[in-house]
Order: structure tokens, then sequence, then C-alpha cells
């Protein structure tokens, strides 16, 4: 009878997911590693902002040059998600219902982001307002106006790539850019319902490979 009381037990009485309700960013100070061990955090609406489409929300997270978050779950309201002042590792970090935006490039550098997903973005997911590349492997995307978009009307240089990822129920575009020397790749991934892959990029300036359409 054992095995069977452990398993009556983890059924009818769950370990509780831990939510924690977010006051003030959380700083991710230059160099180190945020691990969240898979809680979730959701935005106080007064303090740092209710996920809608309003500009000027706070974020969850500020993550100064070269810092990780790993193991996070975003819930709602999403508020402004996450800052990144420079390199920033992001791993196994899925937004729940994406707020203004998930993640932004504040100042430049290269944004890795591996494993996780985004789902129910009314707009943007991943936002550029500076130089810099931003690499998506291993990711999921549904419901979703666009999946990266450089900061509207600028000139300057990104460097978007998708890879292995999943990606579906797009309104607008999977890669955006307005500059004519920005570049798109996605590779070895599968979508569903984008009306198109790249937009806004020069001839010559996309490349794809190893795709699937479902
Ligand atoms: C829009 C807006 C910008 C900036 C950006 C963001 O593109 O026009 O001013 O707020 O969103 O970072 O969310
Ligand atoms: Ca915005
Ligand atoms: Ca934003």
């Amino acid at each position: 009878m054992g095995l069977v009381a452990a398993a009556s037990v983890s059924q009818s009485d769950p370990v509780q997911a831990a939510v924690t309700v977010v006051n003030t960013t959380i700083p991710v100070p230059a160099g180190t590693v945020y691990d969240g061990k898979g809680q979730t955090f959701v935005a106080n609406p007064t303090t740092l902002g209710d996920g809608s489409q309003a500009e000027g929300q706070k974020p969850i997270f500020r993550l100064e040059a070269g810092a990780t978050l790993t193991n996070v779950i975003i819930g709602a309201p999403g508020a402004d998600g996450v800052h990144c002042y420079g390199n920033c590792t992001i791993t196994n970090v899925t937004w729940q219902d994406v707020g203004e935006d998930a993640l932004t490039l504040k100042s430049s550098g290269t944004v890795n982001i591996t494993g996780g997903g985004a789902f129910k973005a009314y707009d943007k997911v991943f936002q550029l307002n500076a130089a810099g590349t931003i690499n998506i492997k291993n990711f999921k995307a549904n419901d979703i106006g666009k999946l990266v978009r450089q900061l509207g009307g600028t000139t300057f240089k990104t460097v978007m790539t998708v890879d292995s990822s999943d990606i579906s129920n797009v309104k607008d575009s999977i890669l955006r850019t307005d500059s004519t020397i920005s570049t798109g790749r996605i590779t070895n991934t599968r979508y569903s319902n984008v009306p198109t892959l790249f937009k806004g990029f020069a001839a010559g300036n996309t490349s794809e490979s190893g795709n699937t359409k479902y």
C-alpha cells in the first residue's frame, strides 16, 4: 500500500507553485545569475504596470551587462517584462501573458534567449531599442504580434536570429525592422499562421533554411 498511499497524497495535496508579486523591479547586477527556480513572478499593477499596451511601464527584472535570468515564469500582469542593459542571457524563461512587451534591449549588446516561450503578446515580444544581436533558440511563441521588433524608425544595426523554434498565430511578422542594415535569419523552425517571416528588411538581408510550415 505504500506506493498507492504516496500517489494518493501527491494528487490530492499538490505542492503549491509559488507566485511572487513584484512591487519594485528586481535588479540583476552585472555578471550575476538570477535563478527563479521555476517560480512565477507577476507585476504589482499599481507600482510596475498593468501589462496593457500603455508605454512607460516598469520591468519586473532589470539585467545589467553580463547578467543571466533563468528558470523564471512571468505571469499576468507582465508589465514591461525584462530590460537588458547590454549583454544578457535568458534561459528557460516563459512569459505566459506578455505585458506591454516581454523583453527590451535598452543598451547595446547581445541577448541570447534559449528555451522558454512567450504567449498572448498583443503586439511585440522582443523590442530592440539599441544596436545589437538577439539570438533566439529552442523557443516557443504563440498568439503574438511580432517576435522581434527593432524600435520603429531607427537606422542602427541589429542582427536577429531564430533557430529550432516553434512560432504560431502571428499577426504581423516574426522579425521586423525599419533599418536597411539590419539582418534577419530563421532556421530549423516550425511555424504556423504567420503572414510573413520578415518585414522591413533590405533585399539580401534575410535568410532562412530548414524551416517547416505547418
Ligand atoms: C514603442 C514606443 C517607444 C518605446 C517602445 C518600447 O516602440 O514608440 O517609444 O516605448 O515602444 O520600448 O516599448
Ligand atoms: Ca512598446
Ligand atoms: Ca516596452
